[in-house]
């Protein structure tokens, strides 16, 4: 079976740490979507690692680790990414496979993704500028560059054909590429050669003979279910789709064979970005939270919004994805909290009340109807079973699986490895 790991709100749930604790469980780890636009950060035995398009399965020598055909693949950043891991030591020719299918970030697409977040205006996406959404937009045009394109002698031709066009609209949005791009593309073009010592396959035969081999497959979503190009807050989205269903169509698995399905949540929320966010705090609870959580972006370094725990939209990705099992993650930053909220509806502008996300949540300001906890206001790290918790803790997760019908299987108390407490 294919297990899938997604984040339930608007990424940055702590997907790295995850995989890393499931990964011994697992033979493949593969990356199904996104791109360089992730930043899943592995913390253990006193050190901090944040990796980017690399599966986290990769510090683990026996996992073979898979970058799906849905995912977009910068050359540039994955060179830097393997250049950083070279002080471990990892056998990465080895034990890590890229799709062919995979479709490649252009220097180009980094630029027009500047170009288009600058010509919005007041109305930016906050996108992480890393190309993504004008890489699968020419994926879906039917005129990307993909992985494979990398080994036949018209990759140049084809590139250069693409990238006549990315200027037409560079030029239209009178976007200053010149300065810029001979350099990119010189870096590009090394990358490209670098790429070529790894093994690139087709990815949905190596998954396929795992499950056939009764070999275990972990799926790693990036971002988050409110992120999803479908589902999320369009247009503040992604370009992918980062649910469960992404996984069939990024790894070229059916649907069948997805088994558990793992939805990972932080104890409240956070988002970068532009784009609606009922429960945020604007205020110095809203600043403590960031602060204790640390809560500033892997990839850029951004400030992360921050509010509490938003159960209406919880509700929607695990009703999206099929989640089968909970994950908790980052209880331990509410430790300072006397008073901890969970959103359990919304009101609308006309006065009536819902679960339902609206239509058009971009549009409307919903006013989120608060239940209020005690806080249990000491630290966690001496707590290694459920049964231990203090009970105003226990009280919040009783009251979070009743309402949302499945068991919090993990929560976590902080970012090492260790600091986790797992239901059996
Ligand atoms: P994009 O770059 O086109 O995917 O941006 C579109 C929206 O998706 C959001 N987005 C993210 N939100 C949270 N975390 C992300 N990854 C990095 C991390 C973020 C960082 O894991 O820490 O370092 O800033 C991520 N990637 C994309 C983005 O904010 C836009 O709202
Ligand atoms: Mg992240």
């Amino acid at each position: 079976m294919v297990d899938v790991l997604l984040g339930l709100q608007w990424g940055d749930e702590g997907k790295g740490k995850i995989v890393d604790v499931l990964a011994p469980q697992y033979e493949v780890v593969a990356r199904f979507q996104g791109g360089p636009n992730a930043g899943h950060t592995l913390e253990f035995d006193g050190f901090k690692h944040v990796l980017h398009q690399i599966p986290s399965g990769i510090f683990r020598p026996d996992i073979k680790n898979i970058i799906g055909n849905g995912v977009v693949l910068d050359p540039i950043v994955f060179r830097k990414e393997i250049e950083g891991l070279a002080k471990y030591n990892l056998d990465l020719t080895r034990n890590l496979f890229i799709s062919k299918k995979a479709s490649i970030i252009l220097p180009t697409h980094r630029l027009l993704d500047a170009a288009y977040e600058q010509a919005k205006g007041d109305s930016k996406i906050g996108s992480t500028l890393r190309g993504i959404g004008p890489t699968y937009q020419d994926k879906v045009a039917r005129q990307g560059l993909r992985v494979g394109d990398m080994l036949s002698p018209g990759f140049r031709t084809k590139y250069d054909k693409l990238v006549a066009i990315h200027k037409t609209t560079l030029d239209h949005h009178q976007f200053d590429y010149q300065s810029v791009l001979p350099q990119a593309e010189t870096e590009f073009f090394e990358a490209v050669e670098f790429i070529k010592q790894f093994q690139l396959v087709e990815s949905e035969y190596e998954v396929n003979q795992a499950l056939k081999n009764d070999q275990k497959v972990l799926a790693e979503g990036a971002q988050g279910s409110l992120l999803d190009i479908d589902f999320g807050s369009y247009p503040f989205v992604t370009s992918s789709n980062t649910m469960t269903a992404g996984a069939c169509t990024g790894l070229g698995v059916a649907p069948r064979q997805i088994g558990e399905v793992y939805g990972i949540f932080k104890a409240y929320c956070t988002r970068v970005g532009s784009g609606p966010f009922p429960t945020e705090l604007l205020d110095e609870t809203g600043e403590r939270m960031r602060a204790e959580g640390r809560e500033f972006g892997a990839t850029t370094g951004r400030p992360r919004r921050c509010g509490w725990l938003d159960l209406p939209s919880l509700k929607y990705t695990i009703m999206i994805n099929g989640v089968s099992q909970l994950i908790m993650m980052k209880v331990d930053v509410l430790n300072i909290f006397e008073t901890i909220k969970i959103c359990t509806h919304y009101q609308l502008p006309d006065g009536s009340i819902t679960e339902q996300l609206p239509y058009d949540l971009c549009d409307t300001t919903v006013t989120p109807i608060y239940k209020e906890f005690k806080g249990w206001q000491t630290s966690l790290t001496n707590f290694h079973t459920f049964e231990e918790v203090p009970a105003e803790l226990a009280a919040y997760i009783d009251f979070l699986e009743a309402e949302l019908g499945i068991p919090i299987s993990f929560i976590s108390t902080g970012p090492d490895r260790e600091a986790i407490i797992h239901r059996e």
